[in-house]
């Protein structure tokens, strides 16, 4: 995963964001990893999610989502 535009970013962001709450949990990451053959392969998902997750709640926001990758 590169640099998206914002649309790109929503979207990529609801088809994770599985149960709809508007944040990404670490296991609806790898959830998706699991349905998405490759996609997520060599991501260290627990390092991701540090890594986009500003506020430190360890949930991903769309904002922080799109403020990482868009
Ligand atoms: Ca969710
Ligand atoms: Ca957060």
């Amino acid at each position: 995963m590169g640099k998206m535009s914002e649309a790109e970013a929503e979207a990529v962001f609801a088809e994770i964001d599985a149960d709809g709450s508007g944040e990404i949990r670490l296991r609806e990451l790898r959830d998706y990893g699991k349905t998405h053959d490759g996609v997520l392969d060599g991501v260290k998902l627990a390092d991701f999610v540090r890594a986009a997750d500003t506020d430190g709640d360890r949930r991903i926001s769309l904002a922080e989502f799109k403020s990482f990758f868009a």
